[in-house]
């Protein structure tokens, strides 16, 4: 069975189709004016960070550039919706003082481009991208930096809350904390828990804060956040220790940020966790109040979080003892990751049983084959098909059983900068020639997705 032939005659007619993509990733281009460095660009300037040796001034794919015929595109495919970030070094270069006219431009000129084609614009404030400034004082673990995300996010809602009726807050606060601070594989590269944990405290109060702050402004509009939130699962025997690994890893990657963002309050095995394994105590009569923050939730889903009882000891975090990474199945994509499209449905149940009012978007779903057009032009990814066309089902199964979803996001519309992957790994279901003018071509996939969006319509 093909993505094309996927039967969504159970959906809605106002189910949305879209695809994600983020600023650091696609935009390249400093012609819109002066974009300020961020801490991406500071660690693609450390040797060996970035994978395949990408450097500071990459140029994405040059969408900032190529802006019109990208827009093309997605008219194109019939998207009803498409998710993209705002760089807030491209808006306010050092993160504070006065906002660039000409960055605000730029997405005005997307957002506008987008109406007119009929495209519901999704604006995720925050995918990584911090001005490079703002990480010199601390980054997110000083809580001034939250205090200045509020007033970007309050001057953001000022320019372009007439016309955006979904924004986040945040694209997965798991990543920004954990990855960024923890393993040090994302920027801004830091090693170490304590900070990790700092940083995991202050972007929920800066959910809390950013979301209020778009609300005093433009009260109509929906704001929630985006978190990559997973099913936690153990391949092999069950243990007592692995038992009681999984539940800390259900909080670290799936509690702390769904309770924290929505209920304003934290898992209180958590804090006694991070007060013991990091020394860190998170109040959370600090977060403040997230109700202008909880109308829709935002799940990005790829894998299980898939690990083994009695593995070598080094546990996913601190304080855990059970190896990651466990394969599962036999499919695995370029970069190693499983497919376990149950996983999906089982995500989107559980986050409808925990938050029954809140409509929830799948933010991101896909994956990275690396196939580059044939000898007749055409870009034939079927592995990519083969995994959509599993996953789609699977958020319909769920939508059948009861879950409250009411979109889908495609992740990527292009190929793009994979962060410490670099341009090594694709996920778009257009491609992108970087070797030819980053000449655009559509996958086959994007043809499929198409005509499963016209077909849903009928
Ligand atoms: C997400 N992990 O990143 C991001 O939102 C996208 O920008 C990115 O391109 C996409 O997924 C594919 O990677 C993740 O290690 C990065 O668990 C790493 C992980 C999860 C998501």
């Amino acid at each position: 069975m093909s993505l094309r032939d996927v039967d969504t005659s159970s959906l809605p007619q106002s189910f949305i189709w879209g695809t994600g993509t983020s600023s650091h990733q696609i935009e390249g281009g400093h012609a819109s004016g002066n974009r300020g460095r961020c801490i991406w660009d500071d660690l693609c300037d450390v040797p060996g960070a970035i994978k395949d040796g990408t450097g500071r001034n990459h140029r994405g794919v040059e969408h900032v550039e190529m802006l019109e015929e990208d827009l093309n595109i997605m008219k194109d495919l019939s998207l009803d919706s498409y998710r993209f970030s705002i760089a807030w070094p491209r808006v306010q270069q050092g993160g504070s003082g006065a906002f660039n006219q000409k960055g605000i431009d730029f997405y005005n000129r997307l957002i506008d481009g987008l109406l007119e084609r009929n495209i519901e614009p999704n604006l995720t404030l925050y995918h990584w991208d911090l001005p490079s400034e703002l990480q010199k004082i601390g980054g997110w673990a000083n809580p001034k930096v939250v205090d200045l995300y509020a007033e970007y996010a309050g001057e953001m809602s000022r320019q372009f809350g007439d016309r955006v009726k979904y924004w986040a807050t945040f694209n997965e606060a798991w990543c920004v904390a954990w990855l960024g601070n923890l393993t040090g594989e994302h920027a801004p590269g830091i090693r170490d828990f304590p900070t990790a944990v700092k940083v995991a405290h202050q972007l929920v109060r800066a959910h809390a804060r950013g979301s209020q702050a778009i609300k005093a402004i433009s009260p109509h509009v929906l704001v929630g956040a985006v978190n990559n939130l997973t099913n936690p699962m153990l391949v092999g025997p069950s243990t007592p220790e692995a038992e009681a690994d999984l539940v800390i890893v259900d909080g670290y990657k799936n509690r702390w940020w769904m309770q924290g963002m929505y209920e304003g309050t934290y898992p209180a095995d958590l804090v006694e966790f991070f007060e013991k394994e990091a020394g860190v105590f998170c109040d959370q009569a600090e977060i403040g109040d997230v109700s202008q923050g909880r109308d829709w939730i935002g799940v990005n889903y790829y894998n299980a979080d898939i690990f083994a009882a009695g593995g070598n000891g080094i546990g996913l975090f601190p304080g855990t003892t059970n190896t990651s990474g466990a394969g599962f199945g036999t499919e695995r994509n370029d970069m190693g990751w499983s497919w376990t499209p149950d996983g999906i449905k089982e995500v989107l149940l559980r986050v409808t049983k925990e938050y029954p009012n809140i409509p929830i978007f799948v933010s991101e779903n896909g994956t990275c084959y690396s196939d580059g057009p044939g000898p007749d032009g055409k870009v034939h990814d079927t592995k990519r098909e083969e995994y959509l066309t599993q996953y789609i089902k699977s958020c319909i199964s769920a939508y059948e059983d009861g879950a409250n979803l009411h979109g889908y996001y495609l992740w990527s519309l292009l190929d793009n900068f994979e962060w410490a992957w670099g341009f090594a790994m694709r996920f778009g279901i257009v491609h992108v020639d970087y070797e030819n003018n980053m000449h655009r071509t559509p996958k086959n996939s994007a043809l499929a997705y198409r005509d499963l969006i016209r077909a849903s319509k009928k």
